[in-house]
């Protein structure tokens, strides 16, 4: 039993559940839901050939693993809406035993460690006990593009789709910890999900938070996605929401959370997921990090959405360029668009503001005056006057991409 509700859109149905006991029951043999979807795509790096393969609660999505899944999202979609459906959202996991099937109403979360009272709650108990707040906020994986990293790094071959936006709904962090009572001395908090690893060697999956970031009000314990229960796949029955900060952190599945008066030093901390102690986290091509810490806020992003490399635009008549923009939480105050490789620069139009933590849409028309190449660039700038650079920045696990993207059109 999934939920004791009739489905709503997009709800996990029952049909669903049997598709996803067969997809895991048949991991590694010839899986029936693959024939669901043959499409192939081929993203433009090296070793870029992908199939489509439609998971339970999701749209065709680009495959980078099977076990545990890892799906990308395909870039059109960023140009259909500002908000990623859920159904086209990414999907990231590390650990092989993910959860199919979980029962609301028996799912807990524990609230331990470092405090007064240790509290085990149901998703009902959060929705009862604590106000509810909303976010729009984009999560994206650390390693969003790492397959543009040149040169090449290790790790799965992303291109641009590991991000999305969406509206989050749930109960803050903060009060949690406040009617548990963080106990003096407190220093950070862990997240474990339900996931967990095939052989015990491998380490769990726990991601730990600073006690001020925790207490500070904007992470939340989120059990809707998008005004639906979150897919299955994106943590249901809840997930952490850290926004601003790289996916990693966002447990899904979240169970327990354990207050410590120590430093976490978990694999996932302390060893994953650490970019170079230096400025735009980035160092030499090939060399190593003298230091490193844990990876922490988005940097500033901007893509073009409309256009893909290769498209042809008409002279002499008006073309609505558009696409996105965001960064860690300060929010977006300028998109600057370039159709000359970068010469000359013309301010966007920035759209609807859905908060500091959602994408921003930005448009600009443009009309060619002769037919040609042209070499489109985007560019923003946040309200710190943080912007993005014209090289691309390399570190050994290819985090943080952000270099100005450049999309390649004829004028015809
Ligand atoms: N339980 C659990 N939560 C997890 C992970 C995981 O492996 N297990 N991966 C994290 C990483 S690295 C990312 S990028 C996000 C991706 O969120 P999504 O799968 O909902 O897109 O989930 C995070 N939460
Ligand atoms: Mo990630």
């Amino acid at each position: 039993m999934h939920s004791p509700l009739p489905p709503r859109n997009g709800a996990f149905s029952r049909r669903d559940f049997l598709q996803t006991t067969a997809l895991f029951t048949m991991a590694g043999a010839a899986a029936p839901w693959r024939l669901l979807a043959e499409e192939k795509v081929t993203l433009p790096f090296a070793n870029g050939e992908r199939s489509l393969v439609k998971y339970p609660q999701k749209r065709p999505l680009i495959q980078l693993t099977s076990r545990p899944p890892q799906l990308e999202t395909p870039f059109k979609v960023f140009n259909e809406s500002v908000i990623t459906p859920n159904d086209a959202f990414f999907v990231r996991y590390h650990l092989a035993n993910i959860p199919t099937e979980i029962d609301v109403e028996t799912f807990r979360v524990e609230v331990k460690g470092k405090v007064n009272t240790p509290l085990v709650l149901s998703v009902a108990d959060l929705k009862k006990q604590f106000e509810a707040v909303e976010i729009v906020a984009v999560n994206q994986c650390s390693g969003n593009s790492r397959g543009f990293s040149s040169p090449r790094v290790s790790g799965g071959q992303l291109a641009n789709g590991a991000m999305g936006n969406a509206r989050w709904r749930g109960v803050r962090l903060k009060d949690v910890l406040e009617k548990a009572g963080v106990a003096a001395g407190a220093k950070q908090v862990t997240f474990d999900g339900l996931d967990t690893a095939v052989i015990p060697q491998t380490p769990d999956f726990i991601k730990a938070l600073d006690i001020d970031h925790a207490l500070g009000g904007e992470v939340m314990l989120a059990y809707e996605m998008n005004g639906e229960d979150l897919p299955m796949l994106n943590g249901y029955p809840l997930r952490l929401v850290v926004p601003g900060y790289y996916g990693t952190y966002w447990v899904k599945h979240l169970s327990e959370i354990t207050v410590v008066d120590g430093l976490f030093d978990g694999f996932w901390m302390s060893t994953a997921y650490r970019i170079p102690n230096t400025p735009g986290a980035c160092i030499l091509p090939g060399t190593t990090p003298k230091s490193t810490v844990p990876i922490g806020r988005f940097n500033v992003r901007s893509f073009i959405t409309s256009l893909t490399d290769g498209a042809t635009i008409p002279i002499k008549r008006e073309t609505l360029v558009r696409g996105i923009a965001f960064d860690g939480g300060a929010g977006i105050s300028e998109v600057l668009v370039s159709s000359d490789g970068g010469h000359n620069w013309r301010a966007a139009m920035l759209g609807k503001e859905l908060g500091n933590y959602s994408f921003r849409e930005w448009t600009i028309p443009l009309t060619p005056a002769a037919s040609g190449p042209l070499e489109l660039k985007v560019k923003a700038t946040n309200r710190l006057g943080e912007s993005q650079p014209v090289e691309a920045l390399w570190n050994p696990p290819g985090y943080m991409r952000n270099v100005i993207e450049t999309v390649k059109v004829n004028a015809a």
